[in-house]
């Protein structure tokens, strides 16, 4: 296909939104495009410098007349400016809900000529659980959008259902790339981690209610009894505080480390025995590729896009949500069965190259552009 210039719009903090986007940039650089990356703050994945993917921030105006800064017509503006000063061929933005709006603003002031295509991740679907009011906004933002995405059928089914948009979606799940995520022999940082060999039990989230981390916890307090074990918990929220209590509460401190916001997780993944995900929701469940990648099976919520990613019986095991004791049972399956955690393992890393390698998605991405530009040549 024809290189094109690409802007994209997308949280840069972490979250698995950000992940996919800059993932997505740095392949879609390796096949000759061009990508223009238009967030508030550099992405914290974009780490190497590469000619064919330029950073423009979205700079705040601090103005006493303003409540809060307005960060959608900021963005607006800038994805505007990059589009007509680098002749941007097509516009990709994650979330519907500002970025699809912000787009179409662009598109606006372009005059027309800027193909919008719009990613779904399901937060902007599962804001609308909190008002219903964003409900036509959102709507509006998928419908002026010249494609759509969404990154599992599950998000598909659930935004027909709860918005009705008058747009087809297409399904394309996220990838991960597995010259990262792949199982890596670390020793020396395990056994610092459990030096007596105890089997390490991992959560990586942004510590938002949704992600039930209190359920990581609890699950934890009792595996613990049965067997000497060790979590690790990773990344930053605002249930921090409480899951640090809770901690203390269970009484298992001296066998929890909390590492905080980690940008480089493949290491930490891959001394991991057991992934846990017991998410109230996930439209996908970026970590448990990401597990899966590196050989480590995970435990999570039979709910969303999870069935999507893991295989229950096969990769990992899926419990219902807040079943505290159907996860510790799971666990403790996996723990004390060698083979079958070995084959688990076998099984994940095969799937994550062959479903979930990045080839396929972003062919299906360019097909996309390419359909979009097509129709407004
Ligand atoms: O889950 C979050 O809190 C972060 C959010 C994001 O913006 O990254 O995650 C959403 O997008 C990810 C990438 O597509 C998915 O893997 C997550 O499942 C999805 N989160 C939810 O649906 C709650």
């Amino acid at each position: 296909m024809r290189r094109l210039r690409i802007g994209v719009s997308c949280f840069p903090s972490v979250g698995g939104s950000g992940v996919v986007a800059i993932e997505l940039g740095k392949a879609l650089v390796q096949r000759g495009h061009t990508v223009h990356v238009i967030a508030h703050e550099v992405p914290f994945r974009l780490q190497t410098f590469d000619p064919c993917m330029m950073v423009h921030e979205v700079h705040p105006v601090m103005y006493d007349t303003f409540r809060y800064t307005p960060y959608d017509l900021l963005m607006a503006a800038k994805m505007a400016q990059v589009a007509k000063r680098y002749c941007l061929d097509v516009l990709h933005v994650h979330y519907a809900f500002p970025h699809a709006l912000c787009a179409f603003l662009a598109k606006t002031m372009c005059g027309g000529a800027l193909p919008i295509v719009t990613t779904l991740h399901g937060t902007d679907i599962s804001l609308l659980a909190i008002d219903e009011g964003l409900a036509d906004v959102i709507r509006l933002g998928i419908e002026q959008s010249d494609a759509v995405t969404a990154v599992s059928q599950h998000l598909i089914d659930q935004t027909m259902e709860q918005l009705a948009p008058k747009k087809s979606i297409h399904r394309i799940v996220n990838f991960v790339d597995t010259t990262v995520f792949y199982p890596r022999r670390c020793p020396l940082l395990r056994a610092r981690i459990a030096p007596d060999g105890q089997p390490i039990l991992l959560h990586v989230s942004n510590f938002r209610a949704i992600k039930r981390v209190h359920d990581v916890v609890e699950t934890f307090a009792r595996v613990r009894q049965a067997m000497p074990a060790k979590l690790l918990l990773a990344g930053e929220g605002p249930e921090l505080n409480r899951i640090e209590c809770l901690v203390r509460a269970r009484g298992v401190e001296a066998d929890v480390l909390f590492v905080g916001k980690q940008n480089e997780v493949a290491d930490l993944i891959s001394i991991a025995d057991v992934m846990l995900l017991p998410s109230e929701m996930e439209s996908f469940g970026l970590v448990a590729l990401e597990a899966m990648a590196c050989g480590v099976p995970t435990v999570a919520s039979d709910i969303g896009g999870l069935p999507e990613v893991v295989l229950d019986g096969v990769t990992g095991f899926l419990r219902p949500v807040g079943d505290v004791d159907a996860f510790v049972d799971a666990v403790l399956v996996l723990l004390r069965d060698a083979p079958l955690h070995a084959a688990f393992r076998e099984a994940g890393i095969a799937r994550a190259r062959a479903v979930f390698g990045g080839a396929a998605q972003v062919d299906a991405y360019e097909a996309v552009y390419a359909s979009v530009c097509a129709k407004g040549a």
